[in-house]
């Protein structure tokens, strides 16, 4: 777990209390004539003056042959299979200080404020484990199709891994989002970094076989069987139900392969499920049975967990996709601007419901917005990387950004996702986090409603 203090990009903690409208005006106070009139100053200009000092002053590193020029490399495959700079080690996947470990039973974080573009490097996708991993022997493991009534299905099949990778397969890229993301800060809870505010979050391109061919393989009758319960191979019975058209229109798959090879041990190996746009406790790893039926199954992990209580009293259950959210990667929480002038703005957006449309960012906590760069070409149920340029004047700022999908949906402010919602909810924060800046150039996480 280590000390946070010590990692990279996670200098302060910095928790703080909601803002009022009153002192978000108050922070902003001074910016708004500047924005307008520094936006067409910003570009290659404000990044000269660095460059410039740096051979001004002899700059040793441009100056001196370093050993690197002078030596012979290291030969091919030392590390037959790659691994990263020695640079780059404190860019790991994390347990959050503030979470108990039972177990297993536990979650390690995505590095977010570390990463580029789209795709989650597989050794930094996000883990959550409700019985510990295992690594299942691929020659030893099967996937049983059967219905709870044998008028569904008309013949129950077992397949093997290698009858499995003989059927056609797709290669997708899709976002996978713990239903929990963002869960500690529906209360009055600001966790530090981006890692911990967002990091149940991973992107990857997922290679298997659409689980609408195996259930035609295996004689389905879409007019009778209307739900599909998916089963994992560990300990912790993880069992979910999945409606058939999800199924039927050919998004769902069985995976084995992630980035180009097979599944990572704690992410499935070597078969999970990808439900993309629906929370991560559907995409069920070690998949080893799925069962079609009439009606929802009420699985422990729907009907107990899983469940958010509104502020009317009532409970909302069997929730699924995950709505349209972004978040600011580089600068958040933790970091710290080192001098005034130009940056380039990056973070991620995504939807359960489909591709997003437009993303806008906010340097003074929400009065002005601007439209980001959409990096494409944008992906269904992807994350989506955007990038906007931003000329730092020094002074206190608040970095938001609102996303919007092809549906139209924009992604709610705090106040107005805790006014359907309230504050009693773990699952499905969606809201538009804030990145505050003080004089100093450190960033934290702050709530603004
Ligand atoms: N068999 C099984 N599948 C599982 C889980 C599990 O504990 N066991 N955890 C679920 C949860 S809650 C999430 S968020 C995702 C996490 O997937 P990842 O570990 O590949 O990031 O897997 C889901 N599938
Ligand atoms: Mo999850």
């Amino acid at each position: 777990m280590g000390d946070i203090s010590k990692q990279p990009g996670h200098l302060q903690p910095a928790p703080e209390s909601f803002l009022t409208e009153a002192e978000v005006q108050a922070i902003a106070a001074g910016r708004r004539s500047f924005l307008r009139k520094s936006f067409l100053a910003a570009g290659a200009a404000m990044v000269a003056p660095m460059a410039a000092r740096a051979t001004e002053a002899g700059d040793p590193e441009i100056l001196n042959l370093p050993t690197w020029s002078t030596t012979l490399g290291k030969p091919v495959a030392t590390n037959p299979y790659g691994i990263p700079s020695q640079y780059e080690s404190q860019l790991l996947r994390r347990e959050s200080p503030g979470l108990t470990r039972v177990g297993g039973a536990s979650v390690s974080f995505c590095p977010l404020q570390g990463l580029f573009g789209i795709i989650t490097p597989s050794g930094l996708h996000f883990e959550r484990h409700h019985q510990g991993w295992q690594d299942v022997d691929p020659a030893r493991h099967r996937l049983m199709i059967n219905g709870s009534d044998p008028a569904f299905l008309k013949s129950p099949k077992v397949y093997t891994m290698d009858q499995l990778m003989r059927l056609p397969s797709v290669s997708r890229i899709h976002f996978i989002e713990c239903g929990a993301n963002t869960g500690l800060e529906w209360g009055n809870v600001a966790v530090p970094t981006v890692q911990y505010t967002h990091g149940m979050l991973s992107c990857s391109e997922f290679t298997g076989v659409p689980l609408k061919l195996l259930l035609e393989d295996c004689g389905v009758d879409y007019k009778k069987a209307r739900y599909v319960l998916a089963e994992g191979a560990d300990g912790s019975s993880m069992t979910r139900t999945i409606p058939m058209e999800m199924v039927e229109n050919g998004e769902v798959f069985v995976a084995y392969g992630m980035n180009g090879e097979m599944l990572r041990p704690e992410n499935g190996y070597p078969l999970r499920l990808v439900v993309p746009g629906v929370q991560g406790v559907s995409w069920v790893k070690w998949l080893r049975r799925i069962e079609v039926g009439d009606k929802p199954y009420a699985t422990k992990d729907e009907a107990v967990h899983y469940i958010d209580l509104l502020p009317s009293g009532l409970h909302r259950q069997y929730t699924s996709v995950q709505e349209c959210k972004s978040v600011i990667t580089t600068p958040s929480g933790g970091q710290r601007l080192l001098e005034k002038g130009f940056y380039n703005v990056s973070g991620l957006a995504w939807s359960g419901r489909g591709r997003i449309k437009q993303v806008d960012v906010s340097f003074d906590g929400g009065i002005n917005w601007k439209t980001a760069r959409i990096e494409g070409p944008v992906q269904n149920k992807a994350l989506t990387r955007f990038n906007i340029n931003w000329v730092w004047d020094g002074k206190p700022a608040i970095l938001q950004s609102r996303a919007i999908d092809e549906t139209g949906y924009v992604q709610p402010s705090y106040g107005q996702l805790r006014e359907v919602r309230g504050t009693k909810s773990i699952y499905h924060n969606n809201a538009i986090q804030s990145w505050k800046i003080v004089e100093s150039g450190e960033v934290s996480n702050v709530q603004v409603l």
